[in-house]
């Protein structure tokens, strides 16, 4: 049997994610091919005020719930994010996500149709009267209309599980943070080509999601990604980033 790895004990769903390994079968295989190591390079572009700067633009960076659906950013601005959030670190370098980019209107609106039922739901039933008091700040509610005015939505996967060259299962280790780490990167190389995005984790539509775009079950929506340039107008909460000393400490 395989020896149990950390992300049995870590993951939040982990046993959801077990059903779908058990079936794995008992020979070993290594997930990343056995070949030698090859010299590393080290970046040529370093310079010292390279942090100071990438925090300037990430400073830069804020969550917008309003998009203007013209000029639409060219389909290769997005496609050259993805590749950078492609050079994630992954678990046994599994490289465990799917990067689904929606720009037909009628996608949009099936979208948003399956977001607003839900979240209908959770604004009026399902979430605690806590949840509803903190988002309070935030001014949102169940109608969405980002999903159809935003050029681009881009819904990240998590895949739970791979499949090996000769199509047996392969375990995805620490799926989630490599994928959370990819988004990471992708809203970084977004704010770098000047587009805005909002992180939204649709609370109750990752089947339905997966459905409407046939995706395989092993993938599982992580986050779904409104892309494009603020209507004019955009507002954002007043909020205030933590300094510092409130985020380092050192030893
Ligand atoms: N997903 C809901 C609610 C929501 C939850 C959190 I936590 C936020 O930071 C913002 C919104 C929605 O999109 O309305």
């Amino acid at each position: 049997k395989w020896s149990r790895g950390p992300q049995r004990y870590t993951l939040e769903n982990r046993e959801e994610e077990e059903e779908d390994l058990e079936d794995l079968e008992d020979e070993l295989q290594p997930a990343l091919e056995e070949k030698p190591h090859v010299p590393f390079v080290p970046g040529q572009n370093l310079n010292p005020n390279g942090a100071e700067r990438f925090y300037e633009l990430m400073g830069g960076r804020r969550s917008i719930r309003s998009f203007k659906s013209h000029p639409k950013p060219d389909l290769s601005i997005i496609e050259d994010c993805i590749r950078a959030a492609g050079t994630a670190p992954s678990g046994a370098h599994t490289e465990p996500w799917t990067y689904c980019v929606i720009e037909k209107p009628e996608v949009k609106q099936s979208i948003r149709e399956i977001v607003e039922q839900e979240e209908l739901i959770n604004y009026s039933q399902r979430m605690h009267k806590q949840w509803v008091t903190d988002l309070r700040p935030l001014q949102t509610n169940h109608i969405k209309e980002y999903l159809t005015d935003a050029p681009y939505l881009i819904l990240i996967f998590k895949q739970i599980y791979g499949f090996s060259e000769d199509g047996r299962r392969k375990r995805h280790y620490y799926n989630e943070i490599s994928t959370s780490i990819s988004a990471g990167i992708l809203l970084g190389a977004l704010q770098a080509a000047g587009l805005s995005s909002l992180v939204t984790t649709p609370l109750n539509c990752g089947p339905a999601l997966r459905s409407l775009l046939n995706r395989p079950i092993n993938e599982k929506l992580l986050i779904l990604l409104p892309v494009g340039y603020p209507k004019d107008g955009c507002t954002v909460p007043d909020l205030r980033r933590k300094s510092l000393s409130e985020i380092l400490v050192t030893f």
